[in-house]
């Protein structure tokens, strides 16, 4: 009897771009600011314009202002303009992200974040593998994140990661483009090979040398040559990414080592309660997390940052792992009175964590493998 290869079903992969990121935060933040130029920068300290651009919303892109370049170039481009330039404060957009990273998770069957401001979805089983449906659950996700977080995003869809990323940088800010498999070639072809991922400053001089400047250039050439070129490994990459195949799955990346939520307070305060609001809050938003990834714990801590932005903690490790989301919610609210009784300082925000992370199936091995030979 012949054995017969099951067949891979084709796979729908969605790649989620948040607009100008740090930019959008920051009209979110202050909606005044919405319409002017917006530059975020980070500031080196040196002289007062020295530093780079960390990123600017749209508006200021049409002016030429964009990642990278220095503060004082971005100034010069914005000269008679009415520009905003702000610090950046990655701790805010931190506690943006996560929010955000909760709702996309919530829409896929494995989902991947990659960075502060992209998540890969694998959409296949719950579209059951319809593009229309896809285009709709896409639709869907942009609206959920707009209506609960106020932000726009791009959305690529493909056959995978490789094609779902290249199509969300097609269509900026708040995008949607869908690309069906037998429009893979074509989609592909004509665009620069610096779109695919890996094709740096410096392969794109090498291939310009072999003749190759798009896509397409690229799947005629021989792949013998370019394994000569670039090595087997790259070589091979460079072939496959050009007539987009890409075989890499949607997963989470490995354990995280902890979990953690921060969240800025109304005010500045010593109020136990309130304190303990928001801190109970988070730690939901934790727990759900740790449940969804199969972890437990066994090491909690509280954090607080003061007005003058100086960073305080408490922590308390167990014995034994545990999931349970009273023990981390008592545990928090010692700690916090620990940490109350103990200093001055008005908290400004409030964070807590888990750390000490273990799998659930690996501690229950354990376990088993530990009263295994008693239980007969
Ligand atoms: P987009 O996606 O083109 O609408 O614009 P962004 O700003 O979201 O750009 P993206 O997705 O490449 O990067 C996400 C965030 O990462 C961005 O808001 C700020 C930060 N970032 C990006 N490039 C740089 C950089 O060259 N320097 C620094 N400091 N931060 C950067
Ligand atoms: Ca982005």
């Amino acid at each position: 009897m012949c054995e017969v290869a099951p067949i891979l079903q084709a796979r729908i992969v969605m790649l989620v771009d948040l607009d100008y990121f740090y930019a959008q935060c920051e009209e979110r933040r202050n909606p005044s600011i919405k319409g002017k130029p917006v530059v975020v920068c980070v500031y080196s300290g040196r002289t007062e314009d020295s530093g780079a651009v960390s990123t600017a919303n749209y508006v200021a892109r049409k002016y030429g202002v964009k990642s990278g370049i220095p503060i004082s170039l971005a100034k010069q481009k914005l000269k008679d303009v009415d520009a905003v330039f702000l610090p950046v404060d990655k701790e805010f957009y931190r506690e943006v992200s996560d929010k955000i990273m909760e709702i996309l998770r919530s829409h896929g069957d494995s989902f991947e974040q990659v960075g502060i401001d992209e998540a890969y979805l694998d959409v296949t089983q719950r579209t059951k593998g319809n593009h229309q449906e896809a285009e709709k659950l896409a639709e869907t996700i942009k609206d959920d994140v707009l209506t609960r977080q106020q932000l726009t995003c791009s959305i690529g869809v493909g056959p995978n990661k490789l094609v779902a990323k290249i199509a969300a940088d097609i269509q900026k800010p708040d995008g949607l483009t869908l690309v069906r498999p037998e429009e893979v070639e074509s989609f592909l072809s004509p665009l620069p090979v610096r779109r695919l991922v890996g094709v740096g400053k410096k392969t794109e001089k090498k291939l310009e040398t072999l003749g190759v400047r798009t896509v397409g250039q690229l799947a005629r050439l021989d792949v013998q040559r370019l394994i000569e070129v670039f090595g087997r490994k790259l070589g091979t990459y460079f072939h496959n990414a050009s007539l987009g195949i890409d075989d890499e799955p949607v997963q989470e990346r490995s354990e995280p080592e902890s979990v953690s939520r921060i969240s800025t307070l109304k005010e500045d305060t010593r109020d136990l309660a309130v304190i303990l609001d928001e801190a109970y809050r988070l730690c939901d938003e934790v727990h759900s997390r740790l449940f969804q990834q199969g972890l437990v714990y066994r090491s909690v801590s509280i954090y607080v940052v003061a007005g003058d932005l100086s960073v305080h903690s408490r922590s308390k490790t167990f014995e034994n792992p545990t999931s349970d989301l009273e023990t981390f919610r008592k545990t928090v609210k010692e700690l916090y009175e620990k940490f109350l009784s103990e200093s001055d300082v008005e908290a400004r925000r409030v964070g807590v964590k888990v750390s000490n992370l273990t799998k659930k199936e690996e501690l229950q091995k354990q376990i088993t493998n530990f009263f295994g030979s008693s239980r007969h």
